[in-house]
C-alpha cells in the first residue's frame, strides 16, 4: 500500500436466503476458506468477517447466516437468523445475493420487504449461480427485481466459478468511504483459528452426512498443541443430540469418522500450511442445543 494515499474502509454485509452461496463468494474473492460451504442450507451458523484488501481500499465483508422463517420454537434458528440482521445493522453497503437459477423464495421477498422500509442501506443487488442459467432468464429477473426495488447496482455473477466477482469488487472498492483501515493487512478473517478448525470439520459432516444429521451436531476444538518442529496437533469432540447418531457419525468399522478426520486434516495443513495431527472424539449431549455457553461462543443470542 501507498503510505501517503487516503486509506477507505467500509464493512459490507452479504445477506440472502439459505444457500444462495454467500460464503462461497466471500471465500472466492478472500482466495482462501474464511467460511464453511455446503449444499445443505443453514451452514453458516454465525457472522463471518472476511477481510479484503483492493489498492487502498479495505473492504471487510460480513457473511451472515441465511435469512429464513425461523421456527419459533428452536432457539438456535431464533439465534442464527437474529444473527443474520444484526450483520446488517452495521454494514456500510449490503450486497443482497439471490441464487438465479431457482425461484426466488418467501425469505428474499421478508427481505426486499425490510429493505423497502428502512432505506438507509445502499443496497446492491447480485445474481449468483449464472454458470447454471440462461441469459434471456438472467435479464428477466434482474428486470423484475429491479423495477419493483431500488438498487444501487445491479451485477450478475458465478461465485462458484468466480466469474464476474472482480466487476463486483472493483465497484465496491470505488464506492466505500474514505477510512482508516481497521484491521492489519495480512489480516483475512476475524475468527480465532481453534473455532475456525472446528468449522472446518462441521463442513465435512455437513459434506458427508445426509439429511437432518448435520443440524443436530457440533464440533468443538478441546487442546491445541504445537510442536518445536512446527507440527499441530488438534484434539476436536463432535458433540451429537442422539445416541443413535454415534453409530452413523462413526459409520462400519470408524469408516465415516475416518473420512472426515482426512479431510478436514488435508484442508487444515493447507490453512495452517504445516504438518496437522487431527483426533476426533464423538460425544453424545443430549442437550448441546440448550447450552448458552456454546451460543456465546459463536456470538450468538441465546434469547434471540
Ligand atoms: N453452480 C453454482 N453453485 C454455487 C455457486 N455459488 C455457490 N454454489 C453452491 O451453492 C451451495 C451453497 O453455497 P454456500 O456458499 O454454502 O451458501 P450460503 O448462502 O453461504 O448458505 P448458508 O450458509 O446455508 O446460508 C454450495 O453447494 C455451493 O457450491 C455458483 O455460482 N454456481
Ligand atoms: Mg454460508
Amino acid at each position: 500500500m501507498n503510505e501517503n494515499a487516503q486509506q477507505k474502509f467500509g464493512f459490507v454485509a452479504v445477506i440472502g436466503e439459505p444457500n444462495a452461496g454467500k460464503s462461497t463468494l466471500i471465500n472466492n474473492i478472500i482466495g482462501t476458506k474464511v467460511s464453511i460451504v455446503s449444499s445443505k442450507v443453514q451452514t453458516t451458523r454465525t457472522r463471518v468477517l472476511g477481510i479484503a484488501i483492493e489498492n487502498q481500499t479495505q473492504i471487510v465483508f460480513v457473511d451472515t447466516p441465511g435469512i429464513f422463517q425461523p421456527d419459533m420454537k428452536n432457539k438456535m434458528e431464533r439465534a442464527i437468523v437474529a444473527s443474520a440482521w444484526e450483520g446488517v445493522a452495521d454494514a456500510e453497503a449490503l450486497v443482497l445475493l439471490i441464487d438465479a437459477s431457482k425461484k426466488i423464495g418467501g425469505s428474499t421477498k421478508i427481505i426486499l420487504e425490510r429493505l423497502r422500509e428502512d432505506k438507509s442501506k445502499r443496497c446492491i443487488l447480485v445474481l449468483n449461480k449464472i454458470d447454471r442459467m440462461r441469459p434471456q432468464a438472467l435479464l428477466d429477473i434482474s428486470e423484475q427485481l429491479n423495477e419493483e426495488n431500488d438498487f444501487e447496482a445491479t451485477f450478475m455473477l458465478s461465485a462458484l466459478k468466480g466469474k464476474g466477482v472482480p466487476d463486483l469488487l472493483k465497484y465496491l472498492e470505488k464506492n466505500m468511504p474514505d477510512g482508516v483501515w481497521h484491521f492489519p493487512e495480512d489480516q483475512v478473517t476475524d475468527m480465532p483459528m481453534r473455532l475456525m478448525a472446528a468449522e472446518v470439520t462441521r463442513e465435512k459432516l455437513f459434506q458427508s452426512l445426509h439429511q437432518e444429521l448435520p443440524y443436530h451436531l457440533t464440533v468443538e476444538s478441546d487442546a491445541w498443541e504445537e510442536f518445536d518442529n512446527g507440527d499441530v496437533k488438534i484434539d476436536q469432540t463432535i458433540y451429537i443430540a442422539r445416541e443413535a447418531h454415534k453409530k452413523i457419525v462413526i459409520g462400519k468399522g470408524g469408516a465415516m469418522l475416518k473420512k472426515i478426520g482426512q479431510s478436514a486434516r488435508l484442508e487444515l495443513e493447507e490453512i495452517l500450511d504445516t504438518k496437522v495431527h487431527l483426533k476426533l472424539f464423538v460425544k453424545v449431549q443430549e442437550n448441546w442445543l440448550e447450552d448458552e455457553d456454546r451460543y456465546s461462543l459463536w456470538g450468538l443470542d441465546s434469547n434471540a
